[in-house]
């Protein structure tokens, strides 16, 4: 098969299997007496939710921690932190949504009440908001303000509300459910599209501490019926945390990935089926293994989902804004290579940006921002296979371009939204005598960037090795960093 185009659905065939064994949804059971190759072409037949889909196109998504320890200058709050201590001079979240969208990103999460409990908003379910503090006499809204201005500049709107709260009165008890519930209504009634919604496992809360049993499946379906298209992370059914605040992936990236062993009792089976039908099944267990999605643990598995992964990181060490922290920005280059061991590892980039206390993202952040969207835009804009002929042959897909080009970066990107099915592969290029290895690796999946010594040719070749199924790669592009 030749074809003129880069950037094409290079493979497109489907093995149909006998009908009505697989479907495709992002779960599927395995059933006593699958074979093991059933297992594989079953995980490889496990698809992306909608939701879930259209959250991994975002690519990169920013975070903002701003709140009461921006002003008390810490990461976790106290107890009794009075409201008057929030008090920003010049907040102006549209430069908050301006620099997220310099950056590239496509969504802003808002932190709109982090562990302390102190809201952003004007909730009526509390006194400890801004509506008691001195920022605007008190009638000021950081939410509405950030969503203004996110709909202004075309960027989506997340928020995160945090499960535990160390001021609330009634945590531990009953009544914060409902509590909680409220808040989250508010948040996602009265701002326009939502679509992402972060929940947070940590709590602090110590040994002698309260202990709330959270009415998970109550917030999911409030979520659901109110903003049906937001995913829920973390602590949630649709995105996973990658387990480390560092900025770094996995190398070997699976989205398909086992549920630990569901439980024996057929009425917790029974209703586990109903919520991964409903899409309100938190995956419990580990999550934060090295291998999560190795064939070795899909084929113990008694059900495999699709629970993409998420890579959270500051921009600074801190989640929250420090003025000894303003030489500790990191630089545009570590930030290209956070953006290469998550993006082009088969996760979603959430960036954090704090502001200050005057309400404003600091010049040395922005700063690094501009450096690290100047490199990405010089090496991704323009991709060197573009004029190649493209020939397939069985698990190889030869570019030959009509004259050499000088490259040191490779974009490979799977047909996700049919599943992931990569699990080996090697990049080639003609050096003259012989096909040299350039790069080599495990998962594609959504994206995969790779990183090798510049070359010079005028043919690369991508040779699979491994896959689940008929690879369906849809990319498979040549780049120069600058
Ligand atoms: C953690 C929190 O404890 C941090 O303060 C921050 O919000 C981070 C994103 O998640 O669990």
């Amino acid at each position: 098969m030749k074809i003129q185009r880069a950037c094409i659905q290079l493979f497109l065939m489907l093995v149909l299997l006998p009908a009505g064994k697989l479907t495709a949804q992002n779960f599927i059971q395995i059933l006593p007496g699958d074979s093991p190759e059933m297992i594989v072409k079953k995980a490889a037949r496990v698809c992306p939710s909608d939701r879930q889909a259209a959250w991994q196109e975002l690519e990169f998504t920013v975070f903002v921690h701003f709140g009461m320890n921006t002003f008390t200058n810490r990461e976790w709050g106290v107890k009794g932190t009075q409201a008057s201590v929030f008090n920003p001079t010049a907040l102006d979240a549209e430069q908050w949504v301006k620099t997220a969208k310099m950056a590239g990103a496509r969504l802003l999460i808002m932190v709109a009440k982090h562990h302390d409990g102190f809201c952003l908003w004007p909730s009526k379910y509390t006194d400890y908001t801004v509506k008691n503090s001195p920022w605007k006499n008190g009638n000021g809204d950081v939410m509405a303000e950030v969503a203004a201005a996110c709909k202004k500049h075309g960027i989506k709107l997340g928020v995160y509300l945090s499960p535990w709260d160390i001021n609330s009165p009634i945590y531990g008890t009953d009544e914060y459910n409902v509590h909680f519930r409220n808040q989250l209504t508010e948040l996602l009634t009265n701002y326009g599209p939502v679509d992402e919604v972060w929940f947070d496992g940590a709590c602090g809360e110590g040994p002698n501490g309260k202990r709330q049993v959270y009415d998970w499946h109550d917030y999911y379906n409030t979520i659901r019926s109110l903003q049906p298209q937001a995913v829920i992370a973390i602590m949630g059914p649709d995105v996973r945390w990658v387990g480390t605040e560092s900025g770094y992936g996995r190398e070997t990236e699976w989205s398909v990935v086992p549920l630990s062993s569901a439980s024996n009792d057929s009425i917790a089976a029974r209703s586990q089926q109903a919520e991964l039908t409903e899409g309100t099944f938190n995956p419990p267990g580990n999550m934060m293994e090295e291998d999560l999605g190795s064939r070795e643990k899909i084929l113990r598995a008694k059900t495999l989902i699709w629970y993409p992964s998420e890579v959270d990181v500051s921009i600074r060490p801190g989640w929250f804004y420090h003025a000894g922290q303003d030489s500790l920005v990191k630089s545009p280059e570590q930030l290209v290579d956070i953006w290469y061991s998550s993006v082009g590892r088969n996760s979603v980039l959430l960036l954090n940006l704090p502001p200050d206390q005057r309400g404003l993202i600091h010049k040395n952040d922005i700063a690094a921002l501009k450096g690290m969207r100047k490199i990405l835009d010089a090496t991704f804009t323009h991709n060197l296979a573009d004029m190649s002929t493209i020939t397939r042959n069985d698990s190889v897909i030869l570019l030959e371009m009509p004259s050499p080009v000088f490259f040191d970066r490779v974009m490979l990107c799977e047909n996700f939204r049919n599943g992931q099915r990569v699990e080996a592969f090697q990049v080639e290029i003609w050096n003259g005598n012989t096909w040299q290895e350039i790069a080599r690796g495990t998962t594609i999946g959504y994206k995969r960037l790779l990183r090798f010594a510049p070359v010079n040719t005028s043919r690369a070749r991508l040779r699979i090795f491994s896959s689940r199924d008929v690879p369906e790669i849809t990319e498979f592009g040549l780049y120069k960093a600058p």
